[in-house]
């Protein structure tokens, strides 16, 4: 193994193989190092909806043959609400479609050409530590099959999400989080049949939120939500259809098709972004830095602009001698981060239930909804924040 290498990415999700692929296009070397097998990275089901930018990176990434036949495009979203659905058309109000293709998906594709161009990744990476970031040599160490590795490197990019080690690595008295937790999980499944309809349908009813989506015209991704307290042994298949169905308007839960779950979980909805997200020579990108609810479809899509940026400031920096791009980084991309928090905050707070909400909150939630779909401006506001707004 080399004891040296320009830039080494830690996590092996999109935002680290996005970063690895594009770096390497421009010829600057990477290591990924990443702590569970490919086999769990690719397990996890994740996000289901792709801006533009980030199908426009993807694509630079040299990753887009598959996405582009199998990839949907949508041109827009129905909303649900008292039983009835409102269209939101995506491309009649900014232009912009959306592409709905899996986050597994793109994670693969990402790897089978990390893997055709010979680039390094370690899975399996033991107690990776990142040391010296405040200085101009920094170095990683990890252990790999009982044996303890060591790396030098120009710069680290902490990709490795929310439970990571970068961000734990960045000094505590210069790092500041801010944090929001909400009060409900998120109940997901994934099933082998044909989708309730062609478009996404979000509902907002009063036994709560719920989402119906898909992966493909075969394949179908449901959520609903559910109390934080909840297991998902507690939700056998014949629940989940139930209570979806109990959420849906009339035409929806008559349509459904139902079968026997491949995958199910509860996931956690919290808004969270920790500032700044560059420290000497340490950068984090993706969910290492920020959490968004996925009611608005953001977290994967900040992943790519977090990349977009990281990677323009890197290869700026070995190409031109200029540290342009990295001394703005951070602040660059809190500026768009903090704008998609704002939309995803909004669309958990138009699309829930909260517990804890009086008659005056539902009075109002009510009330913004009947705005949004009276209104071409609201409507229009919505649409550009979901398709993407400008990088
Ligand atoms: P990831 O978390 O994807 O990748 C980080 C990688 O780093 C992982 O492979 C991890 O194993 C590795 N790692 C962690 N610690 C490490 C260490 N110490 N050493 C080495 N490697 C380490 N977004 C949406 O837009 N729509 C959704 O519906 C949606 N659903 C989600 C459901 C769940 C349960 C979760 C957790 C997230 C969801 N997201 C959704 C957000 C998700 O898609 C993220 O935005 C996306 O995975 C971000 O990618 P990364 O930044 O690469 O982080
Ligand atoms: C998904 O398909 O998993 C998905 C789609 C849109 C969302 C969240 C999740 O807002």
């Amino acid at each position: 193994m080399s004891k040296r290498t320009q830039v080494v990415i830690i996590g092996s999700g999109p935002s680290g193989l996005l970063l690895g692929q594009l770096l390497h296009k421009a010829g600057i070397d990477t290591i990924i190092l990443e702590q569970k097998s490919k086999d769990y990275v690719l397990g996890r089901i994740r996000a289901g909806v792709l801006e533009q930018g980030a199908v426009a990176l993807i694509e630079e990434a040299g990753a887009g043959e598959r996405m582009r036949r199998e990839g949907l495009p949508h041109d827009g979203t129905e909303i649900c609400f008292g039983g009835v659905r409102h269209r939101i058309d995506f491309k009649g109000l900014t232009g912009k479609t959306v592409m709905v293709y899996g986050q597994t998906e793109v994670t693969h594709d990402l790897m089978d050409v990390r893997e055709a161009c010979g680039a390094p990744t370690v899975y399996e990476a033991e107690d990776v530590a990142i040391h010296d970031i405040a200085t101009d040599n920094p170095r990683v160490t990890w252990t790999k099959d009982g044996r303890r590795e060591e790396i030098a490197c120009d710069f680290v990019a902490g990709c490795d999400g929310f439970h990571g080690v970068s961000r734990r690595t960045m000094p505590a008295d210069i790092l500041r989080t801010f944090e929001r937790v909400y009060p409900f999980g998120w109940l997901g499944v994934l099933v082998d049949k044909p989708p309730v309809s062609e478009e996404l349908i979000y509902v907002s009813h009063e036994r709560g939120f719920a989402l119906c989506s898909m992966r493909s015209h075969t394949r179908s991704r449901y959520y609903v939500q559910c109390n934080l307290d909840e297991k998902v042994e507690e939700w056998s298949d014949d629940r989940f259809w139930d209570e979806l169905k109990s959420r849906l308007d009339t035409r929806a839960a008559a349509e459904l098709q139902t079968g026997a779950s491949i995958e199910k979980s509860i996931a956690p909805l919290r808004s969270f972004v920790a500032e700044p997200m560059r420290h000497g020579r340490l950068f984090l990108a993706g969910d290492a830095a920020h959490i968004v609810p996925p009611t608005g479809a953001k977290g994967l899509n900040l992943a790519a602009s977090d990349v977009a940026y990281l990677s323009q400031a890197l290869i700026e920096h070995y190409r031109n001698r200029s540290d342009a791009g990295l001394d703005a980084y951070s602040q660059r991309a809190l500026a768009r981060i903090w704008k998609a928090e704002r939309f995803s905050w909004w669309m958990t707070q138009l699309l829930h239930n909260f517990p804890d909400s009086s008659g005056f909150d539902r009075k109002i939630q009510t009330a913004e909804l009947e705005y949004l779909f009276s209104s071409k401006a609201a409507q229009t506001a919505l649409a550009e924040n979901y398709v993407g707004l400008p990088y």
